[in-house]
């Protein structure tokens, strides 16, 4: 079997209407690469990009969901295997803020109760379009006990550093619960917390032997 060449493997998901700039927050993190040309998603893909902290080497595969709302069934199929939700809307459209409430509830729903949750306020870079301020984004995120940031995708604006929060936070509720487990078998309970998961890790699978910036739509 292929050596693994990270320590923990953590399994991240983009949620939010359609056109509010999750697959570019995702292509900007990955290949550091943004696009005007908007393409909708049609069901999920992901990417995997691996990152280092606290001296940890981290695999983040992040699933990325279309928004519209025909995608819905087969999207929230993949809550369940999440272990960090990245909600987004677009600061420059009132109805993605609207929308908040209802991607909240689907969290509700179908992740597990555990699972970290941030919430985005993208397209930071178009402030004569704005009409969500960045207080309403913080007061909706305190709200709900979030974590909350602005981004641009387009301008390379706190992309990084929302990878990094999410992954931290997951980090250190890992680290709380299996404090002196060795590596390997913190990836294992990571990949594999509850049946649920068990069941919907057939929905996530992992690309062994995959090159860092694979990406694959899947087939259904
Ligand atoms: N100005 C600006 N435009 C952006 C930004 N992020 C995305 N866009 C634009 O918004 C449009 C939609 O972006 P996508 O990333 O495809 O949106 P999405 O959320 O993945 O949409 P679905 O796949 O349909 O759910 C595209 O035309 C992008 O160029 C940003 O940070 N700033
Ligand atoms: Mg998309």
């Amino acid at each position: 079997m292929a050596k693994k060449t990270y320590d923990l493997l953590f399994k991240l998901l983009l949620i939010g209407d359609s056109g509010v700039g999750k697959t570019c927050i995702l292509f900007r993190f990955s290949d550091n690469h943004f696009t005007t040309t908007f393409i909708s998603t049609i069901g999920i893909d992901f990417k995997i990009k691996t990152v280092e902290l606290r001296g940890k080497k981290i695999k983040l595969q992040i699933w990325d969901t279309a928004g519209q709302e025909r995608f819905h069934t087969i999207t929230t199929s993949y809550y369940r295997g999440a272990m960090g939700i990245m909600l987004v809307y677009d600061i420059t459209n009132e109805k993605t803020f609207d929308d908040i409430v209802k991607w909240l509830r689907n969290i509700d729903e179908h992740a597990n109760e555990d699972v970290e949750k941030m919430i985005l306020g993208n397209k930071c870079d178009m402030e004569e379009k704005r009409v969500v301020s960045k207080e309403r984004g913080e007061a909706i995120a305190r709200e709900h006990g979030i974590r909350f940031m602005e981004t641009s995708a387009k301008a390379n604006i706190n992309i990084d550093r929302a990878f990094s929060e999410l992954a931290e936070a997951i980090l250190d509720k890992t680290s709380g619960r299996e404090a002196d487990a060795d590596h390997a078998r913190i990836a294992t309970v990571a990949y594999c917390t509850s049946a649920a998961v068990a069941a919907s890790a057939a929905h996530m699978p992992e690309p062994e032997g995959a090159p860092d910036n694979f990406a694959k739509t899947l087939a259904f």
